[in-house]
């Protein structure tokens, strides 16, 4: 899906702001009086105060009248949400204009030609925040009968952050030809010495037109080539490397009768990804992740786009010495993906799959009868769901060099019967949907031990979240080292030929907290847990790369294991460093970017 820009044929307007909102029963017919507002885009959660208003779940109505712009008969304006948290509804006075399901992709309407006129249209979303076993992610939903009679819905997380809701990224409005460009798709092929790149572009519009015009500039803006039938071969192009991006863009045109149509520019770089004999190459070099996994969570905002937080992010990012994230748990936004892509960060993709795992302690404490409920593969309902947030994600990031590999899930049960059936087809229809047909890979959970594990065999990398020292053989880093090298020499064994990644590992670290021992939650805990897993990941000569679990503390539901959210942030949730920042930028600044491990 194409972000939205200006061009000689688009108009884009922001409708960001302050909107009028109201949680609960609403009649869209009516308009909402101004007796509260919501600035647009946040989560509603923290902005609230209220603590019932807070943990609302179930409708919030988000209200504005706007000036449509004027368009000529052959063209439309289209309403363009960045993504609203986690199912809306939008109404034009009072009529529904579409509805879309799923919280982290982004979604349009057109808005019909009857509303363009003079005066302003009133435009209403309904936003509701619900989760259950047929939704990604997966919450566990209750209705809980009050003392007053009254019915509250609530949702417990099956995973382990706050269920932030609202209209979390930019509106906008704009216009655009009604015969358009409604897809371009950038692929190229690099020749083995990397002296030349096949480029392609299809381009796909509404209806036939008599000529689709490409060309591709670089960054100075001087015009390298003219595409013959969407082909153009590039001598010499200058890579998109990790850390040293380069970024092209490519001019389409749609021309019809004499007369310009449509224009849309689309930036790409030019890199080469493949997995090969237990690595991961980019440009044809064997590739190390040193990075992260992340949230989008700021003071304030909550998941609400905050691009200050997300410039600063990779501004660390890149100072510690690290050069890839992954967006856990979620797809981020658009804003993110493209400054990803001018800075050179490498970004592992990810579905908002989380929480496919009936046991999950979250899950035990609401359920609170001790009960155990059937499997999980028999219990998710999440296919249907699965399938629709794999097509929304590729379609909109395809074009991104930023993005090296696609994660089908985080943590799913996929030691339990039933896994295999699920997931196959899934990771299939993501290897070919996705044009550039990147590597896939599934991010597997602490349980799902080789002996136990059904899935991996299916994915091209290995990615594993461990936590010894942490919830295995808490406190203890020497059993805690045994276990971890034991696992990894497993791994390596059983899968000789595919990389193995560590996409979490981590310990709750209280800024100040100090001992004369090895204590969790203190600041030395933290520099020795990391220096123990460091000594194991190299000597594991697939361990292709290490992603800590978390760049910056983060926000979750209350539980038992939670202080205030939580706490295993190389940095506060304010961003301040606490003392292994120090360590891990020794460490990352001398791990080179490629050949750390294969010459
Ligand atoms: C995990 C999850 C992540 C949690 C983390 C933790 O394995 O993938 O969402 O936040 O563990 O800290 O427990």
């Amino acid at each position: 899906m194409l972000y939205p820009i200006n061009t000689k044929t688009r108009t884009v307007q922001s409708l960001n702001g302050v909107w009028r909102f109201k949680q609960g029963s609403h009649n869209p017919q009516v308009a909402l009086n101004k007796d509260e507002v919501m600035v647009v885009p946040s989560s509603f959660n923290d902005v609230v105060v209220d603590k019932e208003k807070r943990s609302y779940i179930g409708d919030s109505w988000y209200e504005i009248d706007c000036l449509l712009p004027k368009v000529g008969s052959q063209e439309e304006v289209v309403l363009r949400f960045g993504s609203v948290t986690h199912h809306a509804t939008v109404y034009v006075d009072g009529v529904v204009l579409g509805k879309h399901r799923g919280g982290f992709t982004p979604f349009e309407c057109v808005i019909p030609a009857e509303f363009y006129r003079e005066d302003s249209i009133r435009l209403t979303v309904c936003v509701n925040n619900e989760l259950n076993y047929t939704t990604l992610p997966v919450g566990n939903y209750v209705e809980e009968v009050q003392e007053d009679g009254t019915v509250r819905k609530k949702v417990l997380e099956n995973f382990d952050f706050y269920n932030y809701a609202g209209i979390h990224r930019n509106v906008h409005l704009y216009t655009r030809p009604k015969n358009h460009i409604r897809d371009i798709v950038i692929t190229s092929q690099l020749s083995d010495d990397l002296s030349e790149a096949h480029v392609e572009v299809a381009v796909e519009s509404v209806a036939a037109v008599d000529a689709v015009r490409i060309q591709i500039f670089d960054e100075e803006r001087q015009l390298v080539g003219e595409l013959e039938n969407g082909h153009l071969t590039l001598k010499h192009p200058r890579l998109w490397h990790v850390l040293d991006a380069y970024l092209y863009t490519a001019h389409v045109e749609l021309w019809m009768a004499g007369e310009l149509l449509d224009s849309y520019t689309e930036s790409f770089g030019i890199r080469s990804i493949h997995v090969k004999n237990g690595q991961f190459f980019i440009n044809h070099k064997p590739f190390y992740f040193k990075g992260f996994g992340k949230h989008e969570d700021t003071y304030i905002n909550g998941r609400g786009l905050n691009e200050a937080a997300n410039l600063m992010d990779l501004n660390l990012l890149k100072e510690i010495g690290a050069n890839s994230f992954r967006t856990s748990h979620y797809p981020y936004s658009e804003e993110m993906m493209r400054l990803a892509d001018r800075m050179g960060i490498v970004v592992i993709d990810e579905v908002p799959a989380v929480g496919l795992f009936q046991q999950f302690s979250a899950a035990l404490d609401l359920l609170n009868d001790g009960e155990k409920q059937g499997n999980t593969w028999e219990l998710m309902q999440t296919s249907v769901a699965h399938e629709q947030v794999i097509d929304e994600l590729i379609m909109r990031d395809k074009n991104h060099p930023s993005v090296v590999m696609w994660v089908v899930a985080n943590e799913p049960a996929s030691h339990e019967a039933g896994a295999r059936a699920y997931f196959k087809p899934l990771i299939e229809r993501m290897r070919e949907t996705d044009p550039q047909h990147r590597p896939v890979t599934l991010v597997n959970i602490m349980m799902a031990t080789p002996d136990k594990d059904e899935v991996m065999d299916l994915v091209d990398v290995i990615s594993l979240n461990r936590y010894y020292g942490w919830y295995v053989h808490h406190g203890d880093l020497v059993k805690g080292e045994q276990g971890l090298r034991a696992e990894l020499n497993h791994w390596q064994a059983l899968y000789p030929d595919k990389p193995i990644l560590i996409t979490e590992y981590g310990a709750d670290t209280l800024p100040g907290l100090q001992s004369l021992w090895d204590i969790p939650y203190t600041e030395g805990y933290q520099v020795d847990y990391y220096d123990m897993h460091h000594r194991v990941f190299d000597t594991i000569p697939n361990v292709v790369g290490e992603q800590v679990w978390n760049f910056a503390d983060f926000e979750t539901n209350v539980m038992l294991i939670r202080v205030k959210g939580n706490h295993k942030g190389l940095f506060s949730r304010n961003r301040e460093p606490k003392q292994v920042v120090r360590e891990f930028k020794k460490r990352w600044k001398a791990i080179p970017n490629y050949h750390y491990k294969s010459k």
